[in-house]
C-alpha cells in the first residue's frame, strides 16, 4: 500500500495521479491536513479534504483548483444581497457536503467515517482519511495579531507578513486510525509526502504526536516532491511564507525541513543544480537523501499520472536497496 500525506490544490493533484498510477487503486490512502478546517454559517467546513475528495473523484473546478465544477452561486449572492458572510465562496453543490458533514458530526459520526463514506459516495476508488478526528486549528501569527487560518489565507489573500504558526489542539490529537494503521502496516511500500505548502499543509500533519517518529522509523522509504520550484511556489504563498520566516524559499530548504524523515526527494528540472548540494548536505552525519530530477509542474492528468509513476519507480529503487 501507498500513504500520500496532501493538503489542499497541490497536494491533491499528486494524489489523483497516484490513485491513477495504482493497478489497485484501494491501495492508496491520502491522509489529508485538517488544520484549515473551520466553522463558518453555523457548517462545519474542511477545505482540504474537500479539494482532495473533488480532485480524486474527477469533480474539482479546474479553475480554482477547488470547489466544484460546473457550480452555480444562488446561495452566495442571496446571502450577499442579506449582508450576510460572503468572503468565503460556498458555491450551491459544495454546499451540500458542508451541510451533510455538520450533521453527521452532530449527530456523533467520527470525521473519518464521514469522509470516508462522503468519497466513496462520490466514486472515489482509493481511500481518504483525515490526518485526526480531533479539532486541530492553524493560526497565524502576523505582524497584525494572530489570524484563524481562512482569516489570513482567503479574506486577507495571505497579505499579512507571516511571524510563526501554531496547530491548535494538534499536542492532544491522536492520529486517525487509518493514518495510524497505515504506519504499521508491514504492506506499506511507500510515503509520499504530497508537493503541498511544508509550513501550512504538511506540518499540521507532522505535529499530531507520533507522526514524525513513525516516519522516521518507517521501513518503507519517504519520498516529497518539492512544492518550490526555481524560488517560486506552484501555487500559493509557500515562497512568501519562507521568506518572512527567514528561510531562504529554495527546493534545498523544503528538503532540508523533511530531512530527519526523508529517504528521496524529487525535484523539478529547472533546479537540477541543486541535486548535488542537497544529497551531499547529509554527509556531515546528518540524514542522507537520495535526489531524484523529474518534470514535476502538472497541467494534465498525464503530467499526474506520469509523475506519480515515477515517485513510485524512484521508491521503489530506494526500497531495494
Ligand atoms: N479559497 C479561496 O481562495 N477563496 C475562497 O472563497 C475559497 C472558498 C472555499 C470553499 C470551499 C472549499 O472547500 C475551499 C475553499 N477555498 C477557497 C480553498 C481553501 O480556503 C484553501 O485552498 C485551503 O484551505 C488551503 O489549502
Amino acid at each position: 500500500m501507498i500513504l500520500a500525506l496532501a493538503g489542499g490544490v497541490g497536494g491533491a493533484k499528486l494524489a489523483a495521479g497516484l490513485q491513477a498510477a495504482l493497478k489497485a487503486p484501494a491501495e492508496l490512502l491520502t491522509v489529508v491536513n485538517t488544520g484549515d478546517d473551520f466553522e463558518h454559517l453555523g457548517l462545519r467546513i474542511s477545505p482540504d479534504l474537500d479539494t482532495v475528495t473533488y480532485t480524486l473523484s474527477g469533480r474539482a473546478n479546474p479553475e480554482t483548483g477547488w470547489g466544484l465544477a460546473g457550480e452555480t452561486w444562488h446561495f452566495l449572492d442571496a446571502l450577499a444581497a442579506l449582508g450576510g458572510e460572503d468572503w468565503f465562496r460556498l458555491g450551491d453543490r459544495d454546499l451540500a457536503t458542508h451541510v451533510e458533514r455538520t450533521r453527521r458530526l452532530r449527530a456523533g459520526e467520527t470525521l473519518s467515517r464521514v469522509t470516508s463514506d462522503l468519497s466513496r459516495r462520490l466514486g472515489v476508488p482509493s481511500r481518504i482519511a483525515p490526518m485526526c478526528d480531533e479539532r486541530v486549528r492553524t493560526v497565524v501569527e502576523t505582524d497584525g495579531g494572530d489570524l484563524p487560518f481562512q482569516e489570513y489565507f482567503v479574506r486577507r489573500a495571505c497579505e499579512p507578513a507571516v511571524r510563526g504558526l501554531r496547530f491548535e489542539g494538534a499536542a492532544s490529537a491522536r492520529m486517525s486510525t487509518a493514518f495510524a494503521s497505515a504506519l504499521a502496516d508491514p504492506a506499506l511500500e511507500a510515503v509520499v509526502v504530497c508537493p503541498s505548502n511544508p509550513y501550512l499543509s504538511v506540518d499540521p500533519i507532522l505535529a499530531i504526536p507520533g507522526v514524525r517518529g513513525s516516519l522516521v522509523r518507517c521501513a518503507a522509504p519517504v519520498v516529497a516532491v518539492s512544492p518550490i520550484v526555481g524560488g517560486r511556489a506552484l501555487k500559493g504563498p509557500a515562497a512568501k511564507i519562507m521568506e518572512e520566516l527567514g528561510v531562504e524559499a529554495s527546493a534545498a530548504a523544503v528538503a532540508d525541513r523533511y530531512r530527519d524523515l526523508l529517504d528521496g526527494f524529487v525535484l523539478d528540472e529547472t533546479d537540477r543544480a541543486l541535486a548535488g548540494a542537497i544529497e551531499s548536505a547529509g554527509a556531515g552525519g546528518r540524514v542522507r537523501v537520495r535526489v531524484r530530477v523529474e518534470r514535476t509542474i502538472m497541467h494534465t492528468g498525464e503530467d499526474r499520472t506520469r509523475l506519480a509513476a515515477r515517485v513510485l519507480e524512484f521508491a521503489r529503487t530506494l526500497r531495494e536497496g
